[in-house]
């Protein structure tokens, strides 16, 4: 079936000249990476971890916690217990202290957690009460200080591993969703590998590793994760204004990375992707936790052969390898304000990286994280919208611009001249570009609304597929979310 939608009249236009030097911009006109600013708080001690406390009811029986004199002792951060699960009859419980301890670490210019002890209980959707129940307590936590919430894993409720696993992955999903925050495991190395069967399956959510040891590191981590963003490394420390023993956590990364996980959560990129580009609804939904307010790209940065988020905010980039959202892994300085952002595969190595287009002068590197350009030119002027694909399937990803409604695109890095240029769609539609058939050769599209109208033959006035998909005001995203697959669609729509 073929849905004609309007083109311009010109049918065949003649290759232009869309640039009129090459490189006329030169590389070093590409900044080095930028420093990511560390954020400045009053409790940074100058070298080793950053440190805090994590608290319940039970530092309040020698009185009240003394929340200045934490922050004064060079602590940046603090956890709250605020909820815990009750099955059955019983009541759930809410710590009492809650709210004041929260507020009080906040006020003294504390990061501060809130964290649920998990009462696992069959049937799973137990499991979306108690979320349910937290977030009822703690609210959205969008605050500037606020971390990602926490699912205290210690007790199984008499749930096997699979059980258990499914009551987890509930609660988390149901906190994302109703935060809008990728919520983070607290958990023992002891309690994942034999409650939970060493799963790997939730590797993507942040660790809080429970690890009581005088060791350098808490590893070997279990699960599959890779990394720790909290250590709790001691359960019988010691901080001044709070009366007795306390936990003591260690965070894995830099101040500005503390800054990252934290804050408000609105305006981080939702994504809503789909397997087949014409149907169905969204089989991945996730909440990825780059900076809001910045240009997210989907592309193949590993080379397994599926899609996954880098977001481009005034020249850094954060990217991850991870298909269920989290957190960025790898974050790098390239380009600046101003620049739109491009990526693909430019030497044919089966990873995709990044560009940047700056007043029609294209920058491309083949190394994530090189703050040099490895290919520069120019092609299109500062009012084109650029696209990238592999239109002869030579394995080689090449520019494209799109003005206004017709498109110019070039099979090599560098010739100023289009190999091929054609009109489609209207003034306003978004381009889109992608390999819908799996022949090897990227076709062009458009969403236009909600509708999406995608053509595998570049040039061809008529669309070969025709979907709905997302909201009019949402931005759509194009790439494989599942290995092997054609291109599918996506949209990425901000969070609350
Ligand atoms: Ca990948
Ligand atoms: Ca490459
Ligand atoms: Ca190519
Ligand atoms: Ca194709």
């Amino acid at each position: 079936m073929s849905h004609p939608i309007r083109s311009t009249a010109v049918a065949v236009l003649l290759a232009i000249v869309v640039g009129l030097s090459l490189a006329a911009i030169p590389a070093s006109a590409v900044p080095a990476a930028p420093t990511i600013a560390a954020a400045v708080t009053p409790n940074a001690v100058g070298t080793g971890f950053f440190m805090g406390p994590d608290v319940s009811s039970w530092q309040h029986t020698g009185g009240a916690i003394n929340w200045s004199a934490v922050a004064g002792s060079g602590k940046t951060f603090a956890f709250v217990k605020a909820t815990e699960g009750i099955n059955g009859t019983n009541p759930p419980y809410t710590n009492p202290y809650f709210a004041g301890d929260f507020a009080g670490a906040g006020g003294a210019g504390l990061y501060r957690g809130a964290y649920h002890f998990g009462r696992p209980a069959l049937p799973v959707s137990t499991a979306g009460d108690q979320a349910r129940q937290f977030v009822g307590v703690t609210g959205a936590l969008h605050g500037a200080l606020d971390l990602p919430p926490v699912l205290d894993l210690e007790a199984t409720g008499g749930l096997n591993a699979a059980d258990l696993t499914a009551w987890t992955a509930t609660w988390l999903s149901t906190v994302q969703q109703l935060t809008g925050r990728v919520p983070m495991i607290y958990v023992s190395p002891g309690f994942w590998t034999s409650a939970l069967a060493n799963t790997t399956s939730l590797s993507t959510y942040p660790l809080w590793i429970a690890r009581w040891t005088s060791a350098a590191d808490p590893l070997p981590l279990p699960g599959g994760w890779t990394s720790w963003m909290f250590w709790q490394y001691t359960s019988t420390g010691s901080v001044p204004g709070i009366t007795g023993n306390v936990d003591i956590s260690r965070f894995c990364c830099s101040l500005a990375k503390l800054a990252e996980i934290s804050g408000s959560a609105s305006g981080r990129p939702q994504l809503f992707l789909r397997n087949s580009p014409t149907s169905g609804i969204a089989d991945h939904t996730y909440v990825y936790a780059a900076p809001a307010g910045g240009t997210t790209l989907m592309c193949d940065w590993n080379g397994d052969g599926i899609d996954t988020p880098g977001v481009f905010v005034n020249g850094t980039w954060y990217t991850t390898d991870a298909t269920t959202g989290g957190l960025s892994q790898l974050d790098f300085g390239y380009g600046g304000p101003g620049d739109l952002p491009v990526c693909g595969d430019w030497n044919g190595d089966g990873r995709d990286t990044p560009g940047v287009v700056r007043r029609g002068g294209w920058y491309l590197v083949n190394t994530m994280g090189k703050p040099t350009a490895d290919v520069t030119f120019s092609y299109g002027d500062s009012t084109d919208v650029p696209l990238v694909g592999d239109w002869n399937g030579d394995g080689k990803d090449t520019p494209g611009v799109k003005r206004g409604t017709l498109w110019y695109l070039v099979n090599q890095a560098g010739p100023p001249i289009a190999d091929t240029s054609f009109g489609y769609g209207n003034p306003g539609d978004v381009g889109v570009v992608g390999d819908w058939n799996g022949s090897g050769h990227d076709g062009v599209g458009i969403k236009r609304g909600a509708w999406w109208y995608l053509v595998n033959t570049v040039g061809q006035p008529t669309a070969d597929l025709v979907a709905s998909y997302g909201e009019p005001s949402d931005v759509p995203v194009t790439g494989r979310w599942l290995a092997g697959g054609p291109t599918s669609i996506g949209v990425v729509r901000p969070t609350f």
